[in-house]
C-alpha cells in the first residue's frame, strides 16, 4: 500500500517511521511519501492561505496550491483522505475498507480548512471522503493522519506479529474488550480472577464475553444498541 500526505508541517508526520509502521516500510509492506505543501507555491512569501469569502474569522487554504499538489501526488487509483472535525466519523469498518486501496492520500487542511472547491475537483477523477477522529477540535489533521495510518496498517496482512490479535480487538466482534492479566498472581492484595487460572477454556471464553458485555454496557451503551438481536446469544441476554 502507498501512503502519501500533503502537509505544511511535514516533520509532524515523523512518527510514521517510528516503531510498528518503521517496520512496516523497512519490510516493504507499505511505502510513505510526505509532502510540503509550500512545495507548490511560486510566490516569495510561499502562502499558503487567504481571507474567506463571506468575511469572519481565521484563514483558508488557497485552492491553486492545494490543486497542483493534489494532481502530482494523487492518480486515478487514488483515494483522497481529508481529515476534518466536519467530517463522517472514522471507524474501524472505515479502518478495513482503508486497509483494502492501493494508494490513500491524506490532504492536512489548518487555519479554518482548504477551499471546497479543491475536494470538488478532485471527486471528479477520484474517491473523497471528508472524515472526522472524534467530537473534539484539534489545530490540523496532522495528529489524526497519524492515527488513521495506524489504524489501517495494522490490520495489512503481515504487519502484526499475531494476527489473531487484530481478530480479537475491540469493535471487532462490536464489543469493548474486557480486561486482561498477566503475573503475578496476587498483586498489592489484588488477585487474578479465579476462573482465568482454572484451565476451563469453555468458562474462560464464556467470562471473557461477560466482561466484554459488561464493560461496553456502561461505557459505550451506543455500541450495544447497535448489536443485532443475531449476534446475542441466550446467555448474552441474561447479562
Ligand atoms: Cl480529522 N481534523 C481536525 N483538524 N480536527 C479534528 C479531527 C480531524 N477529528 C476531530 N477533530
Amino acid at each position: 500500500m502507498k501512503l502519501d500526505v500533503v502537509t505544511i508541517f511535514p516533520e509532524y508526520l515523523q512518527p510514521l517511521r517510528a516503531a510498528l509502521l518503521g517496520r512496516a516500510i523497512e519490510r516493504g509492506l507499505i511505502e510513505i511519501g510526505v509532502h510540503d505543501l509550500r512545495d507548490w507555491t511560486y510566490d516569495v512569501h510561499r502562502a499558503v492561505d487567504d481571507a474567506p469569502y463571506g468575511g469572519g474569522p481565521g484563514m483558508v487554504m488557497k485552492p491553486q496550491v492545494w490543486g497542483e499538489a493534489l494532481d502530482t501526488v494523487c492518480t486515478e487509483r487514488s483515494r483522497l483522505v481529508v481529515p476534518t472535525p466536519a467530517g463522517t466519523p472514522f471507524t474501524q469498518t472505515m479502518a478495513r475498507a482503508y486497509a483494502e486501496e492501493e494508494h490513500l492520500v491524506f490532504a492536512c487542511g489548518r487555519y479554518e480548512g482548504i477551499d471546497q472547491r479543491v475536494f470538488d475537483d478532485a471527486a471528479r477523477r477520484m474517491p473523497v471522503d471528508e472524515v472526522s477522529i472524534g467530537d473534539y477540535v484539534l489545530v490540523g489533521g496532522e495528529a489524526a493522519v497519524l492515527v488513521m495510518v495506524e489504524a489501517v496498517v495494522r490490520l495489512l496482512p503481515g504487519v502484526l506479529g499475531n494476527p489473531v490479535s487484530a481478530e480479537q480487538d475491540s469493535f471487532s466482534d462490536g464489543l469493548l474488550e474486557g480486561p486482561s492479566y498477566t503475573r503475578p498472581e496476587v498483586w498489592r492484595d489484588l488477585p487474578v480472577p479465579d476462573v482465568l487460572r482454572s484451565g476451563n477454556h469453555a468458562h474462560i471464553d464464556r467470562w471473557r464475553r461477560d466482561q466484554a458485555l459488561e464493560r461496553t454496557y456502561h461505557r459505550r451503551p451506543d455500541l450495544l444498541e447497535r448489536l443485532g438481536e443475531a449476534d446475542l446469544d441466550a446467555r448474552d441476554r441474561a447479562v
